[in-house]
């Protein structure tokens, strides 16, 4: 079993390692991962553009430190993994000092002070800590209110439920799953002044200043820079104009929630952002698609050979591929291979979220045709292959002109189907941050929190695609048979 492991890792890992590409050591651009959904910090406006005070602010800084950046939104949880895997090179999304992070991230100087508050719903009856036993409170995962909310378990006796996001954990707030949700205070307000139907019964409780931070002990010339700059808008007066833009009650950023209450008005704004997503999920699909089918074809006929070797390393690949979960196969490449890497060459070896998912559903497909591929063949009588043999024809020519043409027409029907798997799960690979069609739709709700409209145009744009695909491959299918 030992061998086995160690094989396939050593069959792995080039073919991991191939979207892997070393990050200059001069840095003239600094990516910078943030939270994906978390107003008045990091939001979409209108125009589906981020903005926000830490949208605002570090351009505002990289303008007056003469940087240039790239900013990411995958969501809190992902935007500190980005950071921790070299993906990012630092992270602003309302991001709290607290000693445990101390240990992992540097922390520039903080530019703001939050509190951790409980939100429930208008109708709701919790007036106290006390009234939440037995109820479930939910909480972003990896978030400072979750080690406020973890700490204070046993002496309240609610459940707590973690989301990835701030769209499910709202959603579910609003549908009744959960009680009461824990966030940050400016957070909470802001979309109580939105028209969110929330109400923040208990007085919010401190968890630290508010900075932006990077991994410990890289990049420490870019917290140098965030310092600098810092201190430059604070003199100039230009961070309280930040502060006051989403913060004074008059303020006039709002998100465009009165405009996307219909089906028509969400997609009249969003349309522009749908078709990148669908165009992304295609992509996705389309391209890892066709590079199973030749992995997966090359393993399928290493399962039928004659030699043992080959048939060892097919079923080592299989099994493996088959047996890991894709959204741990997805995270693994995108974040724990460039850990690893980093941690041995000390490095930053970022790798891009459309080449991780790729690779990820490459492989998971390639692992499922291979099986398709064997079953076709095998399902061709072996007296053929006997009788071709017998006739002194080489192994080869008979597989390439007997046994593979009959197996390909018993296979068709099933790679019209797993191409189908693939596309549909290419939805699992959003869980890397990828913006494909899924992840879109999950950032509009953030936004608006039409969770059953825009779910309703999600279900519908992929039974669309997925019908027109199947009917086209069904027609395909009946020409070559
Ligand atoms: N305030 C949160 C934290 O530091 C950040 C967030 O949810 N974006 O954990």
């Amino acid at each position: 079993m030992k061998k086995k492991i160690l094989a396939c890792l050593l069959i792995l890992f080039p073919i991991l390692s191939l979207g892997v590409a070393k990050a200059d050591t001069e840095k003239t651009k600094y990516v910078i991962a943030s939270d994906s959904s978390f107003a008045p910090f990091v939001f979409q406006d209108s125009s589906n553009q981020y903005t926000g005070i830490d949208m605002d602010l570090i351009k505002a800084i990289a303008e007056d430190q003469g940087f240039e950046i790239e900013i990411t939104n995958p969501g809190f949880d992902a935007a500190i993994n980005a950071v921790q895997s070299g993906q990012a090179d630092g992270i602003i999304a309302g991001m709290s000092v607290t000693d445990a992070r101390k240990e992992t991230f540097d922390f520039s100087d903080s530019y703001y002070t939050a509190n951790t508050i409980l939100g429930v719903k208008e109708s709701s009856s919790i007036s106290s800590y006390e009234d939440l036993n037995g109820k479930t409170v939910g909480v972003k995962n990896g978030t400072a209110s979750q080690t406020f909310l973890t700490e204070n378990q046993s002496k309240y006796g609610y459940k707590i439920k973690t989301f990835s996001d701030a769209a499910s954990m709202y959603d579910s707030l609003n549908t009744g799953s959960i009680d009461a949700v824990m966030d940050d205070e400016p957070v909470i307000k802001y979309s109580i002044s939105q028209g969110q139907k929330l109400k923040a019964p208990i007085a919010g409780t401190p968890i630290g200043e508010t900075a932006f931070a990077v991994k410990k002990g890289s990049n420490p010339e870019l917290l140098e820079k965030f310092n600098k700059g810092l201190a430059n808008l604070k003199a100039n007066g230009e961070f309280q104009k930040i502060l006051d833009k989403y913060l004074a009650s008059n303020s006039t950023t709002t998100s465009s929630i009165a405009d996307e209450t219909t089906i028509w008005g969400l997609l009249k704004n969003n349309y522009k952002q749908l078709l990148s997503g669908l165009g992304i999920t295609l992509s996705l699909a389309l391209i890892s698609f066709v590079i199973a089918i030749f992995i997966g074809i090359i393993f399928g006929i290493f399962s039928v050979s004659p030699y043992k070797s080959l048939r060892l390393i097919s079923e080592i690949f299989v099994d493996v591929i088959r047996g890991i979960p894709l959204m741990i196969l997805a995270a693994f490449i995108f974040w724990g291979i460039p850990n690893f890497i980093e941690s041995l060459t000390g490095q930053q070896s970022p790798i891009n979220d459309f080449v991780a998912g790729t690779i990820a559903l490459s492989l998971n497909s390639a692992a499922y045709i291979a099986e398709i591929v064997r079953g076709g063949i095998k399902a061709v009588p072996v007296g053929q292959m006997e009788a071709s043999r017998s006739l002194g024809i080489s192994y080869g020519k008979t597989m390439r002109k007997i046994v593979l043409p009959q197996a390909t027409k018993l296979m068709l029907p099933n790679f019209v189907n797993q191409f189908v798997i693939a596309l549909k799960d290419t939805t699992i690979v959003s869980a890397i941050g990828l913006v494909e069609l899924f992840q879109t739709g999950k950032i509009i709700i953030a936004r608006n929190y039409q969770s059953f409209k825009m779910y309703a145009i999600l279900a519908i744009f992929y039974l669309v695609i997925i019908t027109l695909l199947t009917r086209l491959a069904k027609r395909l299918e009946k020409r070559i048979q």
